[in-house]
């Protein structure tokens, strides 16, 4: 440890700090990165407020109008730091093998070397002129036996204040921790050291960026990015690419799913978890309002993106939303879109990325029919509908998010913050698909459906930097998220299957869904929205055996009399184009999964290969 450097710091410990081991890593973080000053997180309001008005005075936050948007703030961020990064992100096993064909891979102590140790190791004085952030949280309600506490180490006060709305952040962690308590060291900068003299930007970063992941001793360092999953690491780095780890060594799951309640009109309640990739409508989807004709339904959210689950004594599968906040996507949203989360925005949001109207509120495009005459775009220049026809300039950058506590959510589940969790009763998959794959298919059976999520294809969005649109496999939507070998991770879903099944309760039913299949003339065929309520009464009146379907090449699907179409004007030529199996198409399609297969040979489950050969003989029949 380097001893001058400490001495000259204090560390500003609070007194109801107990955990000395927590104490000694602050120290040498704050060693190695030479940063100016810690600031211990208490996760109050005044504390909140107190960072906010620091961000302000340093010109990355700008007030929003309070008479519009109360308590509200906006962050533009660099250019180059507006995405996930995901060929900067890596999982750092022992072996090469457990990071697996779809993980970036470092052997830890070439890694460490790079980051912590070397000489020129990027995170030593990455924090000079900084203050650190320490930032106590729990994944999961307080003290609940499926939630997990981690400490992130951080020189970025937007993540402070982002970890406060997104986490249940602060003292209160620290008191569950105790002295001894375990809990994920995440250490996080931005990388731009301030030397003496030398003025702050309003988005500090690094074109340098290592998002990095040690699943052996449960660690996450990253390195250059601000934004979003690459530096709240609560969020994918912990509860996704960590917890997927932790889960198969304890025997439950981390997924990148929403949790929803359905009540029916007669006031029975249903919950379904269901796995979607990043900008796909996870958000829209959790939040979601009846449409007309399905009256007295009701839909309510417990989680918009990640859940947690584990086997419970019952035999049945419990879920809990680890997070206690939603880092939604901005554009598209609007009143009829996602009217709740619309609702949610009113007041107390950061965001990110969005334009400023004249009037000192927010603007995205989809947000309204009609743009402002004029805004600030997120990247501070003029913006007026000519000069976006003109140039094709975004007033608001695609990934633009908002961050916003679930208590703001007008359909929040009155379970949502229940420790016991949620019983899941059906997992949908569904991906980004204008062709090939169908409204909805049920599986068969637990294996069938660990199947057509293991072979899930998606088109990609502007939620991780490159390119977008074009088709790639991205089983369970975890690709970028699952923390160890994928055929392993596979494995592990029909494990649990199969010690469920020995309990004798009702396995969860698995179902794929695609609300993206577009017509001839490019535009989507199904209504989407709202609308997907009818396709959910259908899964769960299956669940309680009470609806027809027909046995397809993969699964179960609906006819069209099947689905209640009141109060909609669907016709059953529209319902052909977004159910049609296309044989030549389907023959493609397998050719893809083929393809994955062959790339996740290495242990891959013998009961995927032979559910595809069943599928095989069916097509060529
Ligand atoms: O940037 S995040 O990873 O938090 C959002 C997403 O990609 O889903
Ligand atoms: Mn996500």
């Amino acid at each position: 440890m380097n001893r001058p450097v400490l001495e000259g710091l204090r560390l500003n410990t609070p007194a109801y700090v107990r955990h000395s081991r927590l104490v000694e890593w602050v120290a040498e973080v704050a060693a190695l990165t030479e940063a100016k000053d810690v600031h211990w997180c208490d996760g109050s309001t005044a504390e909140y407020d107190r960072l906010c008005a620091g961000l302000v005075a340093a010109g990355t936050f700008k007030k929003l109008n309070p008479e519009l948007r109360p308590n509200s703030y906006l962050a533009c961020s660099s250019p180059s730091d507006v995405a996930r990064v995901e060929d900067r992100t890596f999982i750092c096993s022992e072996k090469k093998e457990d990071a697996g064909p779809t993980n970036n891979w470092m052997a830890p102590g070439e890694m460490r070397e790079l980051l912590q140790t070397g000489d020129k190791a990027l995170f030593r004085g990455a924090m000079r002129g900084r203050t650190m952030y320490v930032v106590p949280f729990s994944m999961g309600p307080l003290g609940s036996p499926i939630a997990h506490i981690g400490v992130e180490l951080s020189d970025s006060p937007y993540v402070a204040v982002n970890m406060k709305i997104m986490t249940r952040m602060g003292r209160q962690v620290l008191e569950v921790l105790g002295a001894d308590g375990d809990f994920v060291p995440c250490v996080h900068t931005v990388g731009a050291p301030l030397e003496p003299g030398q003025k702050d930007v309003a988005w500090p970063c690094n074109t340098t960026k290592y998002i990095v992941h040690y699943p052996e001793t449960q660690e996450i360092w990253s390195y250059g990015s601000g934004y979003g999953g690459n530096a709240l690491l609560g969020k994918k780095c912990f509860a996704l690419r960590i917890a997927s780890t932790m889960g198969r060594d304890q025997g439950w799951l981390a997924e990148h799913m929403l949790i929803l309640g359905v009540t029916s009109p007669e006031g029975k309640k249903h919950h379904v978890a269901a796995a979607f990739p990043s900008a796909c409508g996870k958000t829209n989807f959790a939040m979601l309002i009846p449409p007309a004709g399905l009256d007295g339904w009701k839909v309510t959210t417990i989680g918009d993106d990640i859940a947690w689950i584990k086997p419970g004594k019952d035999g049945r599968l419990h879920a809990i939303n680890p997070e206690a906040g939603y880092f939604g996507v901005a554009p598209g949203t609007n009143e009829k879109t996602n009217f709740n989360c619309m609702a949610s925005l009113k007041r107390d949001v950061i965001f990110t990325n969005v334009a400023m109207t004249d009037a000192g509120d927010v603007w995205w495009e989809g947000m309204t029919d009609t743009p402002p005459a004029h805004l600030i775009d997120w990247q501070g220049k003029d913006w007026t509908p000519a000069i976006a026809k003109e140039t094709g300039a975004k007033a608001a950058h695609p990934n633009a998010r908002f961050t916003v506590a679930a208590t703001n959510n007008p359909a929040l589940d009155p379970e949502w913050d229940n420790p016991a969790g949620v019983p899941i009763d059906a997992f949908i998959f569904g991906g980004r698909r204008s062709t090939t794959v169908p409204l909805v298919t049920e599986a068969r059976n637990w294996v069938e459906g660990v199947y057509m999520a293991a072979t899930m294809g998606s088109e990609t969005t502007a939620a991780a930097a490159g390119k977008q649109g074009v088709v790639r496999r991205d089983p369970f939507a975890m690709l970028p998220f699952t923390g160890y070998n994928m055929s392993d991770y596979f494995q592990h879903w029909l494990d649990i299957g199969q010690k469920l099944e020995t309990t004798g309760a009702a396995l969860p039913k698995v179902y794929c869904v695609n609300w993206f299949r577009k017509g001839s003339d490019g535009k989507f065929v199904w209504p989407g929205f709202g609308e997907n309520l009818r396709v959910l009464k259908w899964m769960l009146e299956r669940v309680q055996g009470r609806a027809h379907g027909t046995d397809n090449l993969l699964g179960v699907t609906p006819n069209y009399e099947d689905i209640t179409w009141k109060g909609l004007d669907f016709t059953p030529e529209q319902f052909r184009q977004v159910t049609s199996m296309d044989t030549a198409a389907w023959k493609t399609e397998l050719g893809l999964h083929a393809e994955l297969f062959q790339k996740l040979a290495h242990h891959l489950p013998a009961e995927l290969t032979a559910t595809k050969a069943r599928i095989e003989a069916r097509l060529a029949d």
